[in-house]
Formats: C-alpha cells, sequence, structure tokens
C-alpha cells in the first residue's frame, strides 16, 4: 500500500527525536509531530470520515493544527484549509460548496460555526491555537500509529478556494502528484536539506506557507521554527537560530524598516525567498544592501504550485521570478486569441506540468475556461521571458488585488457594496500601498437622491466579508469613467487615487 504524500511526508518523521517544530511553548520531534498526526487520524475515522471526504479547517496556526494537515494526508481526507479571518458567511459558502463533511474551527468560533455545519449536514469539531478544543480530546488517548490509506497520485489530497472574477470561489482540487512533485523541485531547486532550519511565520492555510515551505521541510528533514504569524519582533528573535526563511513581500520590507535588522543578524543565513506578490526591484535592492542576500524570488499561484523561480547558483534577477522549474513549461500566449506569442513579447502566461492542478470542485466549466485541452493553465498574469528564459510579471489580466501576499477579488466587494442602500455602483480598485503593497480603495457612485456614507457601508458589509479584503479608503463620486464599450476604466481609476495610501 502507498500513499506518495504520507510516505514522503509524515512517515519518515516517525524515527526522528529530534526537534521538527520549534514553536514559542516548546519543541516537537519528528516522532512527536508522526504520532499526533496519527491520532487525530484515528480521530477522523473515528468520526467516520472515508477517503475522499472533505475537512474544511479555520484554526489558528499550531503543531496540532499542521498534525491535522498529516491526518488529512494519512486517512485521505481531503485537507481544505479556510483563512482564520473569514467570516462565518464566507464559511458557509465553503462548506457548503465543498460538500465538507467536517468542519473544524476555534473553540470561541464554535457557537457561529457549529449552526453553519450543521446548515450543511457536516460535522463539527474544535481547535484552538493551543491544540487544545473537542477534537483534541477526541483524539487523545487513541494509538501513535495509524496505517495510511492507501492512495494514487492522482488522488486529491486538498482543495483551496480561490475567488474569481465573477466573485464566486473556485475549489482548486490538487493530486497527491501536484504536491509532492512540487515540492520535490523545490527542495532540490532551493538545495534544502536535514540541516535546515526555516524560519515559517506564514500562515498555513495557503500554498505559500502549507505546500511550499511546511511541505518542503517535512520532505527533506529538516527543522521548523514554527511560528503563529510574521512580526518583525518574532523574525529577529529567531532569525539567528534558522537558516532560510520564506515571506511575502510586506515580510521584508517591514524588516528593512526595522533599524535592528541588519548584516549581523542575517549573515548567517543561507537563503531568503519571496512570493505570492510582486517583491519590487527597490526592495531587493535594499535587502541586498543592508544583509549582503540576494532575495530569490519565485512566482506560484494556487492552482499551479510553483512554477517559475530565480536560481539557487546563477544570477537571481530583481523584477523578475526567474526561468521555469524542472519540469513546468511557460509559455506566453496573445490574450485574445490564445496564440503563442514570439520570445520578448508580452502576453498571457500559461503554464503546463506535474504542478498544475486538476481543475475546479464541481466547476467544469470553470475548469474548460482556464485550462485548455493541451494542459496549459491560462494564469491571467502578464509577463514577458527573456532570451535566457527569465520570467517577468508585467501585470494581470485579471481583474485581481493582492494585498500583504492575500488576494482580493474586487468584484466580490462590489457585489455587496452594490447592494447597499443609497448605493448605484461601485468599482473596487487597488493602489500602492507602503506596507501591503496594494491597498484597496472602493469607489462609490450614488443612487439618485442617496448619500451612502463610508462609515455606514464599512459596518454594512464587516460581518460578510474578511477584514483585510474591506476597503481601507472609500471616495464617493458622481459616475465612474467607462469606454466605448461600457467598461469601468479601472486603469484610470488608479491612476487618479494612486496616492490614497503615499506616507507623507
Ligand atoms: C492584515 N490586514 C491586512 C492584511 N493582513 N490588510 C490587507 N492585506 C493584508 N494582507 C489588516 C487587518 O485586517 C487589520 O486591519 C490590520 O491589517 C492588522 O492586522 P494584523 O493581523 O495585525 O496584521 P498582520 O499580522 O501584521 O498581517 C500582515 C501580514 C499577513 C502581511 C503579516 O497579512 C500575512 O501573513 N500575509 C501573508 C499572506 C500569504 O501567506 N499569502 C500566500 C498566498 S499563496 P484593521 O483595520 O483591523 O487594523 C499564493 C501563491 C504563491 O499567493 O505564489 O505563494
Ligand atoms: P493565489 O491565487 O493566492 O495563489 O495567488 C496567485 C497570484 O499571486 C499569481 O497569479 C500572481 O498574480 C501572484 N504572484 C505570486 N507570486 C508572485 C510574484 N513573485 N510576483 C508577482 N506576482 C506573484
Amino acid at each position: 500500500m502507498t500513499n506518495p504524500l504520507h510516505d514522503a511526508l509524515i512517515a519518515p518523521q516517525i524515527d526522528r527525536t529530534d526537534p521538527l517544530l520549534i514553536t514559542e511553548t516548546g519543541e516537537i520531534s519528528g516522532a512527536g509531530f508522526a504520532a499526533m498526526s496519527h491520532r487525530f487520524a484515528h480521530a477522523l475515522t473515528g468520526l467516520g470520515l472515508k477517503p475522499g471526504d472533505r475537512m474544511a479547517v479555520q484554526i489558528q496556526k499550531s503543531a496540532e493544527a499542521l498534525a491535522l494537515y498529516g491526518a488529512a494526508l494519512a486517512t485521505g481526507v481531503v485537507f481544505l484549509p479556510l483563512n482564520t479571518a473569514y467570516t462565518p458567511d464566507e464559511v458557509a459558502y465553503f462548506v457548503e460548496n465543498a460538500g465538507a463533511a467536517l468542519l473544524v474551527g476555534d473553540p470561541a468560533a464554535a457557537e457561529v460555526l457549529e449552526p453553519v455545519a450543521r446548515r450543511f449536514g457536516a460535522g463539527f469539531q474544535a481547535l484552538d491555537g493551543a491544540g487544545q478544543g473537542s477534537l483534541a480530546d477526541l483524539a487523545a488517548g487513541r494509538p501513535d500509529s495509524f496505517d495510511a490509506v492507501s492512495r494514487d497520485r492522482d488522488d486529491l489530497a486538498a482543495i483551496l478556494y480561490t475567488s474569481g472574477t465573477t466573485g464566486r470561489s473556485k475549489g482548486a482540487m490538487l493530486t497527491q502528484a501536484n504536491l509532492l512533485d512540487n515540492a520535490q523541485v523545490l527542495a532540490e531547486a532551493w538545495r534544502f536539506t536535514d540541516s535546515d532550519v526555516l524560519l515559517h511565520m506564514l500562515p498555513i492555510f495557503h500554498t505559500h506557507g502549507l505546500f511550499v515551505a511546511s511541505n518542503v521541510s517535512l520532505l527533506t528533514g529538516g527543522k521548523m521554527i514554527f511560528l503563529p504569524g510574521f512580526s518583525a519582533d518574532r523574525a529577529i528573535r529567531w532569525l539567528p537560530q534558522a537558516t532560510a526563511m520564506m515571506g511575502v513581500p510586506t515580510f521584508y520590507t517591514r524588516l528593512l524598516d526595522d533599524p535592528r535588522f541588519d548584516r549581523a543578524l542575517s549573515g548567517h543565513m543561507r537563503l531568503f525567498t519571496s512570493g505570492s506578490a510582486p517583491l519590487l526591484a527597490e526592495t531587493h535592492r535594499q535587502f541586498e544592501e543592508r544583509t549582503g542576500h540576494r532575495i530569490l524570488e519565485r512566482y506560484g499561484m494556487t492552482e499551479t504550485n510553483m512554477s517559475t523561480s530565480n536560481p539557487y547558483d546563477g544570477e537571481r534577477r530583481a523584477g523578475t521570478v526567474g526561468p521555469a522549474l524542472p519540469g513546468v513549461e511557460v509559455r506566453i500566449t496573445d490574450p485574445e486569441t490564445g496564440e503563442p506569442l514570439p520570445q520578448g513579447t508580452p502576453g498571457m502566461i500559461e503554464v503546463r506540468g506535474h504542478n498544475v492542478f486538476k481543475g475546479y470542485w464541481q466547476m467544469p466549466e470553470k475548469t474548460a475556461e482556464e485550462l485548455r485541452p493541451d494542459g496549459f493553465f491560462i494564469t491571467g498574469d502578464i509577463g514577458v521571458i527573456d532570451e535566457a528564459g527569465y520570467v517577468t510579471i508585467v501585470g494581470r489580466q485579471k481583474d485581481l488585488i493582492i494585498s500583504g501576499g492575500y488576494n482580493i477579488y474586487p468584484k466580490e466587494i462590489e457585489l455587496l457594496l452594490d447592494e447597499q442602500p443609497g448605493v448605484l455602483e461601485s468599482a473596487v480598485i487597488g493602489v500602492p500601498h507602503p506596507d501591503f503593497g496594494e491597498g484597496v480603495v472602493a469607489v462609490i457612485v450614488p443612487a439618485p437622491g442617496g448619500e451612502p456614507k463610508p462609515a455606514e457601508l464599512e459596518a454594512a458589509i464587516s460581518s460578510r466579508l474578511a477584514r483585510f479584503k474591506q476597503p481601507k479608503r472609500y471616495v464617493v463620486q458622481d459616475v465612474l469613467p467607462r469606454n466605448t464599450m461600457g467598461k469601468v476604466q479601472k486603469n484610470l481609476l488608479r491612476e487618479r487615487f494612486k496616492d490614497s495610501f503615499r506616507q507623507s
């Protein structure tokens, strides 16, 4: 019996007596982590979960939260991690759409999440950031070992939701092979070994923190300094014990803003990587000036895991995301016709390879729109490839804002704003933000006689939309600029409001 991900990521921990996870409250050995995963696996099967069932998980980052992922791999239960910032309304959509059999949430949110689970026929269990709750109680006293169920490379390991330009989130189906092959390629490309200590401050409900950071580390037998989230204080406290760090650009700009972060603190480090959002060439330059390190920038997506990466040994070019990773093909096509474009011409980035997902959960039409019959996935990012194969992302065709590494789809916010009394229509845009890269601005057009007030709009959407998606600025104006086809010209709005968050 084989179970590719469990065999590669969890089983090898069983014999490890050294620390796998170094947390703010103590250390957990590889064996301890494997046992924790397996006790959870017994709890899940005890609840009646079967291979292929979906488990939605909205919990704080902790060793136990990662072990629950391990339990999903062991039992063949499809892991569906959710941003802890999502409101119960947002969670309800995912539970219903995925037909989840179980929702695991924070005990503090049980009162609102349990009814959500019940409404859609799912069970509910609780687990908090300290690893306590009803699910931990069910796992306590269960055996430390579990016979992992058999899985094929093509079986689903996880579903990660990613919003769409229509405002409806789509579940990207990721297989065992997608995740394992990508982790192997990254481990090799970035030279990870069992001597590495990864400073892990990313959330584990997205590709970056879960599949890039955690999978690569589990695969190569290194250690993780596993912290609940990012802060400059934490980074400075723990960097001396680390060899590598992965972050979104906001991590790096915040570190550069801190005078304590210097060459002495980072000189011993082997690697800093960045992704999930564009790293300004200026940040790359400042980082090198301060630390002597050139950040290694890579490019990926929920649907594709990692597709390109600057080289470990070769030239790490600021402002580029590097060449395609081994086993991945990247091509540039005409966004209108889909025809491949000559090298050096900007166009749609399309990606094919072991890394590309299986399709959107129960949305064959959406899958067909974005995944071509020849296997190329249409990313929605606009880029150009130079003669050495380096990809530079020059823009996005999709209407998407990336704020602090989180994706925000304007359509989702516009639909909510347009429903509000006194609002005729709205346009939501992203403009430069000194901390988050892009910040959300809502441009509101009042209905005849209406007088929408930002504070009221803010209050009206607050229970329906995660805080990080909520506009950080509202502007009321009479009309939206439109082209002759009637399409809102967001580029003009972005230009008009580009200084909204400029630091004085
Ligand atoms: C928090 N806030 C944000 C925000 N994060 N607003 C916009 N964008 C964000 N990313 C808001 C909160 O709502 C709050 O608002 C205020 O900022 C402070 O909240 P906080 O919780 O104290 O924020 P902080 O802990 O500082 O978080 C910032 C951050 C975090 C950058 C550390 O957002 C983060 O960890 N981002 C990483 C995202 C990530 O992992 N992406 C990977 C996606 S995978 P208020 O108004 O209440 O004060 C992917 C594929 C790939 O894209 O290629 O990797
Ligand atoms: P997500 O859907 O959350 O996985 O986000 C994927 C998107 O993040 C991509 O389509 C890109 O637009 C963006 N992205 C990821 N890495 C980078 C990068 N290094 N530079 C620019 N954009 C990036």
